[in-house]
């Protein structure tokens, strides 16, 4: 396969609702979506990153710049084995998983439409319906989070996390638990504690949490490995695992024993579907994580949670959870029992909405 042509857009759309975790709120979301252009198909993929470097030290702006002055030279004039070969081809830029990441997934997304076949099945998946949970911000009452978990489990989600932080924690979790003793729930603190809050992770043991995501520090496996002894409730890394020797390190030392998978996060679909291989023979199960992606974003996320060891519930839910208007026809969908009926079309199996994409487009940039 050969890259003739990559095309970046910005595209901002506004959140129905604003999101806020620990380490702040957003409303309005800078998605960079990357067509690729390639001799035998076109293909579309989502730059999974933050416009600020909160979560990660990635956002909107450093992936453009990677992409355009790095990824695209490097894939330009080269002969493309597979989609499976890309992630390879870019290991010389250190970091920018992200960037990387969002170009990958549109060739792949490419290569399984030359193949006239669905991305889920080309990645090797095998699950025809994925369980579906909801990721719920930090509000600013208790009740109002109440009611946000009213509506998504009368929606059918199969499980709730909350964001906590510090002030937002154990005090939050109990009312949620009085009120509803027999959901499956887990916490997300994206990285605002410290093994000095050992106590509060403590006190969290009697709420039967199914896992704490991210306790510790975005980059400290170490810590966690610390907290995890002295902790029966499941820890789940996010923010630490950035590919294959950072899931091994976590794994093997007792950092985790659950990983959260993020696209963008670990650099593509070929990375997310090795360390979803590696979970597996250590049996550690996985699930997919979200970060409000657009459409695009979303399918590839549907795609990728069709493998075998997405066994827990994920972050991937449906398109009016987050926008008026998605920019992919049809919109990502839930079923009653809580989970999203995997596509059977070519590619990422939606297609995306060329019309609306160009009109919230407000950058764009046509390399080659
Ligand atoms: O930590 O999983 C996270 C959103 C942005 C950045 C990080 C995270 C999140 C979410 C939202 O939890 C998941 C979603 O609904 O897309
Ligand atoms: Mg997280």
């Amino acid at each position: 396969m050969r890259l003739r042509r990559l095309i970046l857009r910005e595209v901002r759309m506004t959140l129905l609702e604003p999101f806020e975790t620990s380490f702040g709120r957003s409303s309005l979301r800078r998605i960079l979506l990357v067509e690729a252009e390639t001799d035998a198909a076109t293909g579309w993929g989502e730059v999974t990153v933050g416009s600020n470097p909160f979560y990660s030290p990635e956002t909107t702006d450093t992936a453009w710049l990677i992409i355009r002055d790095f990824v695209w030279p490097m894939l330009q004039d080269a002969e493309i084995a597979s989609a499976a070969a890309v992630g390879a081809m870019l290991t010389r830029i250190r970091g920018h998983n992200m960037a990387k990441g969002g170009v990958e997934a549109a060739l792949w997304d490419a290569e399984a439409h030359a193949k006239s076949v669905p991305l889920w099945k080309h990645l090797g998946g095998t699950r025809e319906e994925i369980p579906c949970g909801v990721s719920i911000g930090i509000k600013d009452s208790v009740p109002e989070l109440l009611d946000a978990i009213a509506k998504e489990t009368a929606a059918g989600y199969q499980r709730i996390k909350i964001k906590i932080k510090p002030g937002w924690d154990a005090n939050v979790v109990a009312q949620v638990r009085e009120k509803f003793p027999r959901i499956r729930l887990m916490v997300d603190a994206n990285s605002a504690y410290q093994l000095s809050d050992l106590p509060l992770f403590r006190e969290m043991e009697r709420f039967f949490l199914m896992m704490i995501e991210q306790p510790l520090g975005w980059d400290d496996i170490y810590s966690h490995v610390q907290l995890q002894k002295q902790l029966d409730t499941p820890i789940c890394l996010d923010e630490c695992i950035h590919s294959d020797e950072h899931a091994l390190a976590a794994i093997e030392t007792g950092a985790c024993k659950i990983i959260n998978m993020k696209l963008g996060r670990v650099g593509g679909h070929a990375a997310a579907r090795r360390i979803h291989g590696l979970c597996q023979s250590r049996g550690i199960p996985v699930w997919c994580g979200g970060m409000l992606e657009s459409g695009i974003g979303r399918a590839h996320n549907i795609a990728l949670s069709t493998l075998a060891n997405f066994s827990l519930p994920g972050d991937v839910s449906a398109s009016r959870r987050y926008w008026s208007e998605d920019i992919i026809e049809p919109e990502v969908e839930i079923t009653k029992q809580g989970t999203i009926r995997v596509p059977t079309g070519p590619g990422i199996g939606y297609s995306p909405r060329t019309d609306r994409i160009e009109k919230l487009t407000v950058r764009k940039e046509v390399l080659g």
